[in-house]
């Protein structure tokens, strides 16, 4: 039992270390990711939000991935004649010094086709493509359905 614990205990140690912080925000020289999430979902599709702010230069969010979605793509939602309709979009601008919002309603990483079931309380490890930046990982922890931020 004792050596059980001692184990469990450094399996921990180890997962610390790999992932030093459970990357909710992320950090690049010149870009800052935080208040991602995604929602409960028991569809096969399910959209994660975040902010990208700029410290510097423009960049543009040009293409995700997760191991949790087998058809990421970026989204807009466009209003067509009073219906809010989602629409692909190539890529996501970062304005230089300025940000941008992925929330409900408007901007999103869109996930088709997950892998399985969100439930609150999970995560989504997501990894950003950008045009500049490269690649940023980010963890988005997965709300109630409906959750607006
Ligand atoms: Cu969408």
């Amino acid at each position: 039992m004792k050596r059980r614990t001692a184990l469990f205990a450094a399996v921990a140690l180890t997962m610390t270390a790999a992932f030093p912080a459970f990357a909710q925000e992320a950090q690049t020289d010149t870009l800052e990711i935080s208040g991602g999430f995604t929602r409960a979902s028991v569809s096969p599709n399910g959209a994660g939000f975040l902010t990208i702010r700029s410290k510097g230069e423009a960049d543009r969010l040009v293409a995700f991935r997760s191991p949790q979605c087998n058809r990421p793509e970026l989204h807009t939602h466009i209003n067509d004649n009073g219906i809010m309709r989602m629409r692909q979009v190539e890529a996501i601008d970062v304005p230089a010094g300025g940000m941008v919002e992925l929330k409900p309603g408007g901007l999103h990483l869109m996930m088709i086709d997950l892998t399985g079931p969100l439930a609150e309380g999970d995560v989504v490890d997501v990894t950003l493509i950008f045009e500049q930046a490269g690649e940023v990982a980010v963890s988005l922890p997965v709300k109630k359905p409906g959750a607006m931020n």
